[in-house]
C-alpha cells in the first residue's frame, strides 16, 4: 500500500514513527514543509526535513525533538563570541554537518530534492522524503510593531518562533515565494498515485499550510483517487506543543480540532478531507465535524509512546477503508 504524507517537523516525524510501526510493509512517500527554511551563516537549514530524516534515521535528541543527539555546541559558542551576529537560533556542531554537506551541494547546483536524497541516503529511511518544492520559499509572519511607521514588522517564522518565542502579536502569515514555486519532482506523483493520504497531526498554518500552497498541491490532493485522512494537532482546545494557537487566529480559524477539520473543509465541498480523528477529550466536536460532510471519529490522540502513535495511525487507515 501506498501512502502519502504531507509533514511538518515534531508532530509529523513522532506519527510517522506510529504509522511504520503499525504498517511496516507501507511504501511511505513524505512531502516535507520547507517554508520554515532559512539560510544562517550561509549554511542552508531545513528544520521540518531534518527533523523527519533524524527521527526517523534513529538521530535525533528525542527530549528536544529537534537537532541531533549526542550534540555539542562548540561552533556556536565561538559565534557568540563574536557580538557581531545574530545567534538565536541554535545550531550544533553535528547538526551543522548536515548543513554544510546540504549548502555545498546547493553552492554546486544541485536542487534541495537531490541534497535531501544524498543526506537520507545516509539515514537509511524506511521512508522516501521529499522536499514539497526546490523553489525558495519561506515563511514570515507579519507582527503588530507599533516602532515602526506602518506599525508592523515582517521576520521569517524561525525569528518569530525561535528568538521571540511567538509572543509578538500576529497580523498575518506569509509564505514568501510560493506562489511563484513549483512542486519538487514526485510530489504531484506521489498524491495522484497514493493508495492513501494522510496529514499527520501538524502545524495547519505554518507546516501543511505552505505545502498545500504550492500551486498544483492542494489541487492534486483534493482530486485525488485516494481517500485523505487527518488527525487533529489540536487536542482540548490548545495545541499539544508549539505556536498554533498564537497563528491559526491570523488565518480566521478557531484554535479546536473542529475549526482545523472545517479549515481544511470536506472533500464533497470543495475540502481536502474525507475523514478527521479528533483526541477523547473533543469528541463533543465530532457531532459538527459529520455535519460538515467529514467522517470523524475521537480516539486517544496523544503520541506518548510508538505503541500509542501506532494505535492511532491504525484507527486513522480503519477511517480511510470506511471512507473509501
Ligand atoms: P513542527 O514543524 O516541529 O512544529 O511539527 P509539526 O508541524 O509536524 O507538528 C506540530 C503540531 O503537532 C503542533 O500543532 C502540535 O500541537 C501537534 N502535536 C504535537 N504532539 C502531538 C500529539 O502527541 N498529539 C497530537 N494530536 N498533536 C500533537
Ligand atoms: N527550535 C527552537 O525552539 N530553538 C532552536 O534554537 C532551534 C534550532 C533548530 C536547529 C535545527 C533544526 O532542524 C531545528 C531547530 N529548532 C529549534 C526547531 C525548529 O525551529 C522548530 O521546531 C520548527 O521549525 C517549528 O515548526
Ligand atoms: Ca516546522
Amino acid at each position: 500500500v501506498r501512502i502519502t504524507v504531507l509533514a511538518g517537523g515534531i508532530g509529523a516525524a513522532r506519527f510517522l514513527r506510529g504509522l511504520l510501526a503499525h504498517s511496516p510493509d507501507a511504501e511511505v512517500t513524505v512531502i516535507g514543509n520547507t517554508g520554515d527554511d532559512l539560510t544562517l551563516y550561509g549554511l542552508r537549514v531545513s528544520p521540518d526535513l531534518d527533523t523527519v530524516m533524524y527521527t526517523l534515521g534513529g538521530g535525533n535528541d528525542e527530549a528536544r525533538g529537534w537537532g541531533r543527539a549526542d550534540e555539542s555546541w562548540n561552533a556556536l559558542e565561538e559565534i557568540r563570541a563574536y557580538d557581531s551576529v545574530p545567534s538565536w537560533f541554535g545550531l550544533g556542531d553535528r547538526d551543522i554537518g548536515t548543513h554544510l554537506v546540504r549548502t555545498a551541494m546547493l553552492a554546486e547546483g544541485r536542487t534541495l530534492s537531490e541534497a535531501t536524497a544524498a543526506l537520507t541516503a545516509r539515514w537509511r529511511l524506511p521512508v522516501r522524503l521529499i522536499p514539497m518544492t526546490d523553489d525558495r520559499v519561506e515563511t514570515h509572519v507579519v507582527v503588530e510593531d507599533p516602532d515602526s511607521p506602518d506599525g508592523r514588522r515582517r521576520l521569517h517564522f524561525q525569528e518569530y518562533w525561535v528568538r521571540h518565542h511567538a509572543s509578538l502579536p500576529v497580523v498575518t502569515v506569509d509564505v514568501e515565494g510560493v506562489g511563484e514555486a513549483t512542486p519538487a519532482p514526485g510530489v504531484l506523483e506521489a498524491i495522484t498515485g497514493a493508495d492513501l493520504l494522510l496529514l499527520p497531526p501538524s502545524n495547519p498554518v505554518v507546516s501543511v499550510g505552505p505545502i498545500l500552497s504550492v500551486p498544483g498541491v492542494r489541487d492534486a490532493v483534493r482530486s485525488a483517487s485516494a481517500p485523505v485522512v487527518g488527525l487533529s494537532p489540536i487536542v482540548g482546545g490548545a495545541p499539544v506543543r508549539g505556536m498554533a494557537d498564537k497563528l491559526l487566529p491570523s488565518i480566521g480559524v478557531d484554535t479546536s480540532a473542529a475549526g482545523v477539520a472545517l479549515h481544511f473543509g470536506a472533500r464533497g465541498d470543495g475540502g481536502l478531507l474525507d475523514g478527521w480523528l479528533v483526541d477523547e477529550r473533543d469528541a463533543e466536536s465530532v457531532g459538527r465535524i459529520r455535519e460538515a460532510g467529514i467522517a470523524a471519529r475521537a480516539v486517544p490522540l496523544m503520541m506518548t509512546d510508538v505503541a500509542t502513535t501506532a494505535a492511532m495511525a491504525g484507527v486513522a487507515l480503519e477511517l480511510a477503508e470506511e471512507v473509501r
